[in-house]
């Protein structure tokens, strides 16, 4: 069971989507108040929205008739990094100009006890599907990031994933690590979406698939694709670092790290337009827009 949040006539409505895509409206404002709602009533958040479908009839619309919000306004997104042996490699090759054979701090944290986890976003910087990511105006090596989201509870609790796009600037966190707040951080450089896929109603989350594709005026000019069990780390494991002496909001979102690179000569460019899928999840798809001549 997925759920999303989508505009309707300026009104922001929640619903449940089923296995077969029949959309139920839900009488919750948003993702939180149906997790609370659940918590009262001492139900799984899965059976509080089975109720809602039992008693309601289906829209008479298909999701690509619905204008898609973000699923949840979370106040904050952090993510980890070089959780994937391929982010490892893209990073020691940003890092090292390309001498492959010096370790790196990317080796040391790929295979230290501590994972990389760091500050991603906040709601007023995160963007949903349909909606424009954006490109800084002092990079040149700018990449898409497609990312497995956990959407978390305060305690670190699993309560749905999502599919995250962590924008990066490779020449920036490439030239100083210290620069990585800057490499990571800006207006609308991180989207979220299109949908939150119950922890409940999935079976093995590691069995989950990242497809990614990037469109230049229509034209396909990079595809990839990984598996969520390529990953290096447990999601616990990586939860419970962001957890610890922490404060985590209800509804916070970890991004779990890339295993989708672009090849080393690729930048975005203004108009492409970034698709990335997770099968179960949906497709979370965001046009290019250049932050050049706008600041
Ligand atoms: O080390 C910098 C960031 C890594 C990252 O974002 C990723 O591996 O996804
Ligand atoms: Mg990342």
């Amino acid at each position: 069971m997925r759920i999303i949040r989508y505009l309707d006539e300026k009104k922001s409505l929640m619903a449940a989507v089923t296995k077969e895509e029949n959309i139920y409206n839900l009488p919750f404002s948003d993702f939180l108040e149906l997790v609370y709602y659940s918590r009262e009533r001492k139900q799984s958040i899965l059976a509080v929205v089975e109720e809602s479908v039992n008693q309601a009839i289906p829209l008479n619309k298909r999701l690509v008739d619905l204008k898609l919000l973000v699923p949840i306004e979370a106040k904050e997104v952090w993510a980890c990094g070089v959780t994937y042996e391929r982010s490892k490699e893209a990073r020691n090759y940003e890092a090292t100009g390309g001498k492959l054979d010096a370790a790196t701090f990317y080796d040391k944290v790929y295979d230290a006890e501590r994972p990389e986890i760091f500050f991603k976003s906040t709601g007023d910087r995160t963007v949903g599907t349909e909606q424009d990511v954006y490109l800084r105006s002092d990079s040149n090596w700018q990449i898409p990031e497609p990312e497995l989201g956990l959407i978390l509870d305060k305690k670190g609790v699993i309560l749905g994933y999502t599919i995250g796009n962590d924008m990066s600037c490779r020449d920036i966190e490439g030239e100083n690590p210290l620069y990585l707040p800057q490499a990571k951080i800006w207006k609308n450089s991180c989207s979220i979406g299109p949908a939150i896929l119950l922890a409940e109603s999935v079976e093995d989350p590691y069995q989950l698939e990242i497809h990614c594709c990037i469109y230049r005026r229509e034209e396909k000019v990079f595809e990839g694709s990984a598996k969520v069990n390529q990953l290096k780390r447990k999601f616990d494991e990586l939860v419970s670092f962001l957890v610890r002496d922490n404060i985590v909001f209800d509804g916070t979102v970890l991004l779990t790290g890339t295993c989708v690179v672009p090849p080393n000569e690729f930048t975005l460019n203004e108009g492409d337009r970034i698709e990335i899928d997770i099968p179960g999840i949906g497709t979370l798809n965001n046009p290019v827009k250049s932050l050049v001549g706008k600041s």
